[in-house]
């Protein structure tokens, strides 16, 4: 508690008093892990972002309450909601409209380097939150795994190559995603799941995320052992996000 206190008064953001507060901070957290293993579900994790550092603006008047319960309709087994504003058009307000509308595991995407964003992804309604191994020092991330287990939601690592992976693994994450975009050139490279795939202990729910678009690698990444595929762009790019991901 004394941590908290001083993670909100070193901001000028809502105090942690005032987040625990919120209904969402009080309810219960909807299992992204188990969502997403389950093999009567698809496995997607369907995204909403209106902008993207490679891509610039993919859609800039999808409405997130339509979008996201179409994507649900549509048969995604969860939702990742961007949050951060600067480089992907997201906010909040997002996230609170799509919890307000779906009963689903949701994602908080964004870069989360302290508990303060932690505390704040549980009062705005998120299941479960991100962590990405390229931006933490793996104590640190480990530490912030295990605030928010504390909180009750779940942790999604993201690594792109096996040295991250081998850094940062930990007890406290429930699901490993793979990005197959390098944070460096953009490119994305679906090989970058494959090769990883066998480096992830069971334990952990494997996710395939980014540049995926075909059915058939879903097939073969699901063969390979993936469980999920995080999807966002080529619904995104879409006039009708959700309708793109019926196809
Ligand atoms: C989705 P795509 O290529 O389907 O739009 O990718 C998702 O993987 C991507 O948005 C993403 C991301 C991130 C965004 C992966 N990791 C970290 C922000 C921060």
């Amino acid at each position: 508690a004394h941590k908290k206190q001083e993670v909100a008064e070193k901001s000028s953001l809502i105090p942690v008093k005032l987040l625990e507060k919120s209904i969402f901070f009080q309810s219960e957290v909807v299992s992204m892990k188990s969502y997403v293993a389950d093999p009567d579900r698809t496995g997607i994790i369907a995204e909403f972002k209106r902008k993207s550092p490679s891509k610039g603006v993919i859609n800039a008047s999808a409405k997130v309450e339509a979008t996201s319960i179409g994507y649900m309709q549509a048969g995604a087994s969860a939702l990742s909601i961007l949050t951060d504003q600067q480089f992907f058009g997201g906010n909040n307000e997002d996230l609170i409209q799509a919890r307000k509308f779906n009963f689903c595991p949701i994602l908080r995407k964004d870069f989360i380097i302290e508990e303060y964003q932690i505390i704040e992804a549980k009062s705005i309604g998120a299941d479960c939150i991100l962590l990405i191994a390229a931006a933490l020092a793996p104590k640190r991330l480990e530490e912030l795994a295990n605030f928010a287990k504390s909180l009750g939601l779940e942790v999604l690592m993201e690594v792109h190559d096996a040295d991250e992976l081998q850094a940062s693994l930990n007890d406290a994450l429930d699901l490993v995603g793979v990005n197959n975009r390098s944070l460096k050139t953009f490119e994305v490279s679906v090989d970058t799941s494959f090769d990883l795939v066998n480096n992830i202990p069971d334990q952990f729910v494997k996710i395939s995320e980014s540049g995926l678009s075909k059915p058939e690698t879903l097939v073969e990444l699901k063969k390979a052992g993936y469980s999920g595929f995080l999807i966002g762009e080529n619904f995104m790019k879409s006039s009708r996000p959700h309708q793109a991901a019926y196809n």
